[in-house]
């Protein structure tokens, strides 16, 4: 079954100019990418993006991780990746949440380290299963910002403008 996920390469992978090889890594899976863009994570994205560990004492470390503030980039990247199996075939590739119990060989484990205040920078995301996967995507793109349509999707006027928003 084909199946979207959400990549972000995060500020700390930004700023170790390891995005060439993020992506060498990743076209390992022979999936394709269906979009791809350069963001800003807002504090509404990024608490939005994060809201499922909100209760956890490093939640206010990992949005201002998200949105650049301790790594002086307030950007990451962001794609989409579709195709067979794509979800565990990039959350193989991405290694485990912690660092430091990642295979040395996975992304994380490989450029991946925890601060001294105990803030994983593991330099990517992926989505963890299809129904975050359809929330993440639709938070980080708008559908024309897809090459294939991956979810239903509506069109709205706004002043004298069509646009195409999530359905
Ligand atoms: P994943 O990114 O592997 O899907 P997650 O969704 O549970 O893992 O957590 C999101 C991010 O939050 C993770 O990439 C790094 C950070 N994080 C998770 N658990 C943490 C912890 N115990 N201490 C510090 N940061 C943590
Ligand atoms: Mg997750």
């Amino acid at each position: 079954m084909d199946q979207a996920t959400l990549i972000l390469i995060k500020p700390d992978g930004l700023k170790k100019s390891l995005t060439g090889n993020i992506l060498t890594r990743l076209s390992e899976t022979k999936l394709e990418i269906v979009a791809a863009k350069v963001a800003r994570a807002s504090e509404e994205l990024a608490i939005e993006h994060y809201k499922h560990l909100k209760d956890k004492p490093f939640f206010e470390e990992l949005i201002h991780y998200i949105k650049g503030e301790l790594h002086d980039r307030r950007k990451v990247m962001a794609l989409i990746y579709w195709g067979e199996g794509a979800i565990i075939k990039c959350r193989e590739l991405a290694g485990a949440t912690n660092p430091e119990e990642a295979e040395p060989t996975s992304i994380r484990g490989a450029y991946g380290r925890i601060t001294t205040s105990g803030v994983y920078e593991n330099v990517i995301h992926v989505s963890a299963n299809d129904q975050d996967a359809e929330r993440e995507i639709q938070l980080w793109f708008q559908p024309d910002e897809i090459i294939v349509d991956l979810y239903p999707t509506k069109i709205i006027t706004e002043k004298t403008d069509k646009i195409r928003v999530w359905g």
